[in-house]
């Protein structure tokens, strides 16, 4: 359940766990103290002075709000007899309303629609009024109307915009950007709306993050629950459809009746809203992640087959990639989102897989931490400016991903944009340990010995470069999961090569750390090769799904952990084999699997080179024929 309620968003956050429910809490407003409206005290000081001569008043709600922070300064009657030699003009019937109230004189009312070109030409059409060279202050509640503003200008007016403001957006608007996301993405099932505000904030953070039609659409499939009347109107005028209100205008019993009948509510909405197309496209992906195979598998519910998907299911294996890569450099590839998108997008398509995965590099983070990064022909990574001590580390920048790494999350909202809805997308990184053995390497390794000496000879040294990149690492997978990644895996690939008790104390905490500065709401892939012996304690990290290489027994892996989903583990040299062999692989590990909920399959390790792309979209058809149930 998302919830946007502000002040009481911890006893919201309460009731909503007590019913059962996952709360997402999301602040939505903040509320401005009356007398800090600097623009309202300054139109009224401006007002009395006699500055104005035509006042326009937009909103019933603002004029009321207006007058209540002007009265903190100013007695009343004087405002009203300021105004009284002025032209007032009144948009529509609210604001009518409210300065009859304020016993304020209305010179002109403004037919319907009452957009702001009715106000100009009412004005127009009024021989009382000139608005060349006139003083002209108008009235807003929360948002500026730019259109407007700009046309009285050009009318040859000097414009004041009064903006007031009783509920601003709240001061970190990061929870609720990151709930918007989750909506879109189809994580949530329920949204909460305890008051009118909330709505205007939450379409207004939307809008901002250029989501709003996401928004609307992932509203289709949501369970839309509302506090009351006033909150379902303000719901209805942007076109939204409440489907729930409480008997009663209370906190507590919106989100209790909303929890007892959410199950079946949320059936019945989901049935009757139009199927999709297979082929649609969109961009919000809002029924992705709610319904879909990979999304009810990482939550270990039920399916009626198990999804499948390839690591490293976008590369050198498949022509269409060779082509681009022909053409485009590895790492302009990566930073150029539209070309991302169609990498990743065709080559989930391409062998028919049920998720696709953003197509990135998991070393693009050094580079803003101040390392170069180049790919050498064969594909392998090369670093520059190794780290093998404390007085490197200390050299290492604190990376800010949304300024350094932008390009990764407008691959990742491109890539949401044109995949089809029910595809989701995988967002990913690495896992502090792998990303910090190339830093440590300069590249490719296969003994890791300098990363092992760094971490047992300088302890803080290594703490402090891990801590580092787990606040980066952090941001980085926060940032794609706000751009449209409805999942993430985190790559811990060669941190197989530690004994479980170096992994307890040089990465178990660090990855612990990782995994809890993300949405609890999100399923988290993490993955590691040669893990056998450090299943329990990478479980430890709070990971929902485990991601397990071929040299792991699925069925008892399964077993050890029923509350964890499972991903794996074909093992991908037997892609280069004949289709009989495939065929008995593809089956051995799904009977390993035994139709236990929240298996994912997948290969136990990235496609090889040289796989033939036939065979990975022979794997795909194969777990799809042999898992329905
Ligand atoms: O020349 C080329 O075209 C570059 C080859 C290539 C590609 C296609 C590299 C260099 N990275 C990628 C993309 C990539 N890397 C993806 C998205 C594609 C997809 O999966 O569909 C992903 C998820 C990764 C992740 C990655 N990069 C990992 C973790 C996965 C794993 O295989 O363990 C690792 C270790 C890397 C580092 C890296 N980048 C590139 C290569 C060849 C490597 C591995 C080098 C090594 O073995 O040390």
């Amino acid at each position: 359940m998302v919830s946007f309620e502000s002040r009481m968003a911890a006893e919201t956050s309460r009731l909503v766990e007590k019913s059962g429910g996952v709360a997402i809490v999301a602040p939505s407003m903040r509320e401005v103290p009356i007398e800090k409206n600097p623009e309202a005290r300054d139109f009224g000081r401006k007002l009395l002075a006699g500055d104005y001569d035509v006042v326009i008043f937009m909103t019933g709600v603002g004029t009321r709000y207006l007058f209540a922070a002007m009265e903190t300064d100013y007695e009343r009657d004087r405002l009203v007899e300021a105004l009284s030699s002025t032209v007032v003009v009144a948009r529509g019937p609210k604001p009518v309303r409210a300065l009859g109230e304020l016993e304020v004189p209305i010179t002109l009312t403004v037919p319907e629609p009452n957009t702001w070109r009715e106000i100009l030409e009412a004005m127009a059409a009024d021989r009382r009024i000139k608005l060349r060279g006139a003083r002209v202050a108008v009235q807003l509640y929360g948002r500026t109307n730019e259109p407007f503003l700009r046309a009285l200008q050009e009318a040859g007016a000097r414009v004041d915009a009064v903006r007031v403001y009783r509920w601003d957006m709240p001061e970190d608007r990061g929870p609720l950007v990151a709930a918007l996301r989750q909506m879109v993405g189809g994580t949530a099932d329920i949204a909460l709306f305890t008051s009118a505000n909330q709505v205007t904030n939450v379409f207004r953070a939307a809008e901002d993050e250029g989501i709003e039609g996401d928004l609307r659409r992932s509203l289709e499939h949501l369970l839309v629950c509302s506090i009351g009347p006033v909150c379902s109107e303000a719901l209805s005028e942007r076109g939204v459809d409440v489907d729930f209100e409480p008997s009663h205008t209370k906190l507590g019993l919106l989100v209790k009746e909303t929890a007892t009948q959410a199950a079946a509510m949320l059936a019945r909405k989901r049935e009757s809203s139009a199927p999709v197309p297979a082929a649609a496209k969109n961009d919000g992906g809002a029924v992705a992640a709610a319904d879909g195979i990979f999304m009810r598998a990482c939550r270990r519910e039920p399916v009626e087959r198990s999804p499948v998907w390839l690591m490293r299911q976008a590369g050198r294996y498949m022509k269409e990639y060779r082509q681009i890569r022909a053409e485009v450099p590895f790492i302009e590839l990566c930073k150029r989102p539209e070309l991302a998108a169609e990498v990743a997008i065709t080559a989930a398509g391409r062998i028919g897989a049920d998720a696709a995965i953003l197509f990135s590099d998991i070393l693009l983070i050094v580079e803003p931490m101040g390392l170069g990064l180049s790919y050498s022909q064969g594909g392998g990574p090369r670093l520059e400016g190794v780290v093998r001590g404390g007085a490197d580390v200390a050299r290492l920048r604190e990376v800010e991903p949304q300024t350094s790494l932008g390009f990764v999350f407008e691959a990742v909202r491109e890539t949401r944009r044109q995949l089809a809805q029910d595809i989701p997308l995988i967002g990913f990184s690495g896992a502090p340990f792998t990303v910090a053995s190339y830093i440590v390497e300069g590249g490719s390794s296969r003994e890791w010995t300098e990363t092992q000496r760094l971490m047992r000879e300088d302890e803080s040294a290594w703490n402090a470069m891990m801590a580092l990149l787990t606040r980066a690492l952090a941001a980085y997978l926060n940032g794609q999961i706000e751009a449209g990644a409805a999942a993430v895996q985190i790559f811990d690939s060669w941190v197989g090569c530690l004994t479980p008790a170096d992994y307890r104390r040089y990465v178990l905490p660090h990855t612990t750390a990782l995994v809890s500065a993300l949405p609890a709401a999100v399923p988290v892939i993490h993955f590691g090769t040669e893990t056998g012996a450090l299943l329990d304690d990478m479980a430890a990290a709070g990971a929902s799904v485990l991601g397990v290489d071929h040299r792991s027994k699925l069925g008892p892996v399964m077993e050890r952990f029923p509350e964890l989903a499972v991903q794996g583990n074909l093992d991908p040299a037997v892609l280069l084999e004949d289709r009989g062999t495939i065929e008995k692989a593809v089956a051995g590990v799904l009977d390993e699997a035994a139709g236990r909920a929240g298996h994912i399959f997948n290969l136990g390790h990235g496609v090889l080179p040289a796989t033939p792309v036939d065979n990975a979209r022979m794997v795909v058809e194969l777990v799809h024929e042999l898992s329905a149930r």
